[in-house]
């Protein structure tokens, strides 16, 4: 596995040369990472209604990544989590943050805390769910905001609304009155099955209305003006242009029933649709300054999230194990999903029950229209995704970090 680091290390050192790194060193940053947020819903309208209006005008202002994948499997929110804080895969069972809570990772917190960031947390629930109050403090938070933090003045759903999360979060925020920071937010509005208080349902959504979908697109057009808000009020607080605001969709809705979508759609959907569906949740990075702006097409993934931040910042990799690579930076990938499928942009393999990569397959994104290819044109890529998760999984299993740095002289 060490070995397996060794080669990432060097493709992580590529990004120091790169023209972004460091360009927002020293700079706060607030993550919104939400709850079963998808991609499907963005620049979307219905009856002319745009769903995200909001989201949709945030990612022209900032740098977005049309083919950002979830990878997250049974741990759900937790696995994103973990995913995006410390770059490494999720467990084929359970959750990181449940079984392995007492494991040595390179987390983000634990890095920034390091260099000087007041590092946060902020969710508006149960502390133990997810295991999150051991692992949160393992990943080196300075405070952990749960429920108990929070007036429950918008009850929804589980708990609060996520307009007065946000809310409250920037006040909190303003009270510890440190910087820089580095603020993890978690919303909880957007969870299945998306019932939202009459009032709260802003959209008329045609035909869908009165199904599950229709309420996840209400449920996705709230978040929408919560997010809308949020920019609001960082804007008012003067943090906004000091800020770097990442935001994206921890995983799928669970809302399988694909002849729903063909309604939104208007179209059929094909397998590899339906698969690119579950996995395509959005992920944008607002600069202050409004200096990057564009379209990056890379196919990349949550893994990928804490090097892009530290390209961002200009904190250099080569010493910490992360599975990841800065988006920024030129180096090839692939994104890797647990269950052994992948993509790098140019084919994407999805695999058999059996774990055959014969039995799988395997499509070519290149040309006009997707088309299913040969297997053999995705086999390296596919016995690369078996290697990396079992990297990842040998690494949590045994807890190697520690041992990696005592090899590496110590830390
Ligand atoms: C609960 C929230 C939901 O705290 O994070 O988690 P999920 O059920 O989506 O994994």
């Amino acid at each position: 596995a060490k070995s397996w680091f060794e080669d990432r290390q060097q493709l992580q050192k590529q990004m120091e040369s790169e023209p972004m790194f460091g360009q927002y060193a020293g700079k706060n940053v607030l993550i919104v990472q939400a709850e079963a947020f998808q991609t499907f819903v963005l620049g979307q309208s219905i009856g002319g209604e745009e769903i995200t209006p909001n989201l949709n005008r945030l990612i022209e202002q900032s740098l977005y990544f049309p083919n950002f994948y979830h990878q997250t499997a049974q741990g759900r929110t937790s696995d994103a989590d973990f995913l995006t804080s410390c770059s490494m895969h999720p467990m084929p069972t359970g959750s990181v943050f449940v079984r392995f809570a007492g494991n040595e990772f390179d987390c983000a917190a634990g890095i920034l805390q390091n260099l000087g960031y007041d590092t946060t947390v902020h969710h508006a629930y149960d502390g133990s769910f997810w295991n999150r109050n051991n692992m949160y403090h393992n990943m080196a938070y300075d405070q952990f905001y749960t429920l108990k933090d929070y007036q429950i003045d918008e009850p929804i759903g589980w708990s609060l609304g996520d307009e007065s999360f946000f809310r409250q979060t920037v006040e909190q925020l303003k009270e510890r009155n440190r910087s820089p920071f580095y603020a993890m937010t978690i919303t909880l509005s957007s969870h299945h099955p998306f019932k939202l208080p009459y009032v709260n349902q802003e959209m008329n959504t045609g035909e869908l209305s009165g199904t599950i979908m229709g309420d996840y697109i209400q449920a996705a057009r709230y978040v929408d003006s919560a997010v809308g808000k949020l920019v609001r009020d960082l804007q008012d607080e003067g943090l906004w242009d000091d800020t770097v605001l990442l935001f994206y969709g921890d995983h799928d809705n669970s809302v399988y029933d694909w002849s729903l979508y063909e309604k939104f759609f208007g179209r059929p959907v094909s397998e590899l649709d339906k698969d690119r569906i579950v996995r395509q949740v959005p992920f944008l990075i607002h600069l202050p300054g409004d200096e990057q702006v564009g379209v990056v097409e890379k196919a990349v993934g949550q893994i990928d999230t804490l090097p892009t931040l530290m390209h961002l910042l200009g904190i250099p990799t080569q010493d910490r194990y992360l599975m990841g690579i800065s988006m920024l930076s030129e180096a090839p990938k692939s994104v890797v999903f647990r269950n052994g499928g992948f993509t790098d942009g140019k084919v994407y393999f999805i695999p058999s029950a059996d774990g055959l990569i014969e039995n799988g397959k395997c499509y070519s994104l290149e040309g006009e229209e997707a088309a299913e290819i040969d297997t053999a044109a995705c086999a390296e890529g596919a016995e690369s995704a078996k290697r990396d998760l079992s990297v990842s999984d040998t690494t949590i299993e045994n807890d190697l970090l520690p041992v990696f740095r005592q090899e590496d002289g110590g830390f």
